[in-house]
């Protein structure tokens, strides 16, 4: 598990050399921006429940044979391990936005995921429009610059993106 700052320096150790210039850059171009990053981190987390209920709700409206009987969300059972898989990559996503790398999500979460739901016959198509979904909440309310200084967050929330787009990739 890295972080932006450790996979810098572990890359410049594979080579032997000190930090480069750009890598300099880019780190204390990371810590000028480090507000918006923890705001972002605690925007979604403080509004991580809605985000999941409404995606998935949005998801068995779109795809009700998941809650029809045989469905993979059929029974309380199911249902709650889905509702928990969603909370568990959102969980992993905000730490790959607090520390700037996606390392952990990738080592810890999504690692053998599109194993394990090809094993428990779990759609994987369906996991993806699902985390589809909390990205777009997620973006809404990250980026949202109602009642906060206006500035620009659009590298921030690119790669905020990248995080959900790297989870919904693993499993479809
Ligand atoms: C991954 N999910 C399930 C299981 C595991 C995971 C390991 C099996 C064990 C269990 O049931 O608890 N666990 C989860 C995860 C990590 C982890 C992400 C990362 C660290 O440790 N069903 C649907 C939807 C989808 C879904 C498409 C979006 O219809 C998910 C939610 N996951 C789902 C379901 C099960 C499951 C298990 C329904 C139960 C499957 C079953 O037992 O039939």
């Amino acid at each position: 598990m890295l972080d932006a700052f450790a996979k810098v320096v572990s890359q410049a150790d594979a080579r032997g050399d000190y930090l480069s210039a750009s890598q300099l850059d880019a780190l204390s171009a990371m810590v000028a921006d480090g507000n918006k990053r923890m705001d972002t981190v605690n925007r979604i987390t403080s509004n991580s429940s809605a985000i999941v209920a409404n995606a998935a709700r949005s998801l068995f409206e779109e795809q009700p044979g998941l809650i029809a009987p045989g469905g993979n969300a059929y029974t309380n059972r199911r249902m709650a391990a889905c509702l928990r898989d969603m909370e568990i990559i959102l969980r992993y996503i905000t730490y790959s936005i607090f520390s700037g790398d996606a390392s952990i999500l990738e080592d810890r979460c999504l690692n053998g995921l599109r194993e394990t739901y090809q094993a428990l016959g779990v759609p994987g198509g369906s996991v993806a429009a699902g985390v589809h979904k909390m990205k777009d909440a997620a973006l809404a309310i990250a980026g949202d610059q109602n009642g906060v200084t206006k500035g620009d967050c659009s590298s921030l929330m690119s790669e905020v993106s990248s995080y959900f787009d790297k989870a919904a990739a693993a499993v479809s």
